[in-house]
């Protein structure tokens, strides 16, 4: 079978499973299996704390068919099936975007464009057992087995995409390949001397409400930054990508069904309890239940976090990984233009004069803010749901995503103090509003008060509703990890 095989099956004959012909590949195929074991001690090291012997009813992918590509079964963690996995190639593909619009799609990497792949593979790579570091010590305070098993889903799947970035690395950048996917296992999330490679993976994780949000907002990052990488004219990284879309989507699930069970929750027990405003926020602590204003300033922290993900206002290194055809933009088959932007403008928001504007600028340059807002765009689709469920309950408490201004620590806007309106704050007015929008001392040590592990089957912590309908249709009663094997 060729490289760029179109198998929509996996071999899971070997130690790692692939669709990609690794039997033939005796070079690579022997690169990662001498990686292996180094994956598994930083599994057993920084994978999830306390539960590798448990047996997790996961999910894994069997092949690459959109209609049936996963089965479910229970797990013990480290045994987990890491593959490398490509969506089918398809048929005559040319490069969608750039200077090279219309030519066929690389299946090797052109030598120019080799420094650029490298560091945008690196980096994807980078974040995957950073989110895995970051939460590897929520499985102890899960608030059921259902969310227990959630949790460690998008955690082996975070392990499998690491595999799928170091599969490129190792396949097609010969040496420099190997050291970098070395290093992807000497970061650590947080480390003083060998932090993670982007700021939002050095921040902690250290509750629930942290994870669901983490999950909306973090991961949907890792959605549209995967999407513009699944329209590369490098065929491997594309077809990667999009299979890897495929898993994602589970996991923004998680966090848009999880923030929306804890609103639920929230307001029911007001209602409950008769009370009126929800902004008492004593009364509403007293339930056992995050206040809505806790939970929109947790909103603020990681919305904001996620916007820096997004690189600088105007870069040029988006606008060359664009003009070379490696970096496309969100759904770029459906946008309607030249596809090259060389004369193309596009509106920025911009410090200028103390104040928030949109300035024309250079399209090509401004592509990380046009992904950026097409994220916002999406995001914004969760907030409409949660409000929905406040609503229903009869509040008038609304949520709502901040400014992308407001608390940043990329771009322009990281050197002055914003609102969550937007407006311009001198350091004394910060100082008093700083607290009204994101979570302070006492709000960690209230969220932490709550997480206290439920772990019986069919039982939710009283600070979160259960879901409407089990992981693969399974029953409320069922045991998604069985803990003591
Ligand atoms: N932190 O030209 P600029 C996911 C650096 S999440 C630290 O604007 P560019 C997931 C930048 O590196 C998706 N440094 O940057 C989610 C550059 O440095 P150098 C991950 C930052 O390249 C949840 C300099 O500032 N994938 O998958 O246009 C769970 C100039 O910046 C940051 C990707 O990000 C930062 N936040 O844009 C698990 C896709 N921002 O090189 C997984 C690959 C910027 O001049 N990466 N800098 O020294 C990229 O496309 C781009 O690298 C970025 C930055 C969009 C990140």
């Amino acid at each position: 079978m060729p490289d760029g095989t179109t198998a929509l099956n996996v071999d899971y004959d070997g130690l790692i499973p692939n669709n990609v012909n690794l039997n033939a590949d005796m070079r690579v195929r022997k690169a990662l299996e001498t990686w292996h074991p180094g994956y598994i001690d930083w599994w057993r090291d920084m994978g999830p704390e306390g539960f590798q012997e448990s047996l997790v009813y996961l999910r894994t992918a069997i092949g690459v068919d959109p209609k049936g590509w996963a089965k479910f079964d229970y797990v013990r963690m480290p045994e987990y099936k890491w593959g490398v996995l490509l969506a089918p190639a398809v048929e005559g593909r040319t490069i969608p975007f750039g200077k090279h619009r219309g030519e066929p799609v690389w299946q090797e990497i052109p030598g120019e464009y080799r420094a650029m792949l490298r560091r945008l593979i690196t980096i994807q790579g980078d974040t995957e057992p950073a989110s895995v570091e970051q939460q590897r010590h929520l499985g102890k305070t899960a608030p059921s087995l259902y969310d227990m098993r959630n949790l460690f889903q998008v955690n082996v799947e975070e392990g499998r995409h690491l595999w799928a970035m170091v599969y490129l690395l190792q396949k097609y950048f010969g040496k420099e390949g190997r050291e970098e996917a070395d290093d992807l296992l000497r970061r650590r999330s947080g480390n003083e001397d060998s932090p993670r490679m982007l700021g939002a993976f050095n921040e902690a994780t250290p509750d629930w409400l942290s994870f669901f949000m983490f999950t909306y907002f973090t991961d949907r990052d890792g959605k549209m930054q995967l999407e513009a990488l699944a329209q590369s004219g490098f065929d491997p990284l594309s077809r990667t990508c999009r299979f890897m879309l495929t898993e994602e989507a589970h996991h923004m699930f998680v966090g848009d069904s999880g923030v929306s069970r804890v609103v639920e929750r929230t307001c029911q027990a007001m209602k409950d309890a008769g009370i009126t405003d929800p902004a008492d926020i004593a009364a509403v602590r007293a339930l056992g239940v995050i206040d809505l204003p806790t939970i929109q300033k947790k909103m603020n922290l990681h919305f904001s976090l996620t916007l820096d993900l997004f690189g600088n206002e105007v870069s040029t290194n988006a606008a060359n990984a664009f003009t070379s055809g490696i970096k496309g933009r969100y759904r770029e088959e459906k946008l309607d233009d030249d596809h090259a932007l060389v004369d193309a403008t596009y509106p920025v928001q911009r410090l200028r004069d103390g104040t928030v504007v949109a300035e024309d600028v250079p399209a090509l340059s401004a592509l990380n803010m046009r992904l950026r807002d097409d994220y916002v765009g999406d995001c914004a689709s969760g907030v409409t749901r949660w409000n929905r469920v406040i609503e229903k309950a009869g509040f008038g408490f609304r949520l709502a995503l901040p400014h992308i201004a407001f608390n940043r620590g990329i771009g322009e806007f990281k050197a002055v103090h914003a609102g969550v309106d937007g407006r311009i704050l001198g350091d004394a007015e910060w100082a008093a509003a700083k607290g009204g929008h994101l979570p302070d001392d006492a709000d960690a040590e209230f969220i932490t008060s709550l997480m206290v592990a439920e772990s019986r089957p069919g039982h939710f912590a009283g600070w979160i509703a259960p879901p409407r309908v089990g992981i693969d249709n399974k029953p409320g009663e069922f045991e998604y990890v069985q803990i003591h094997e």
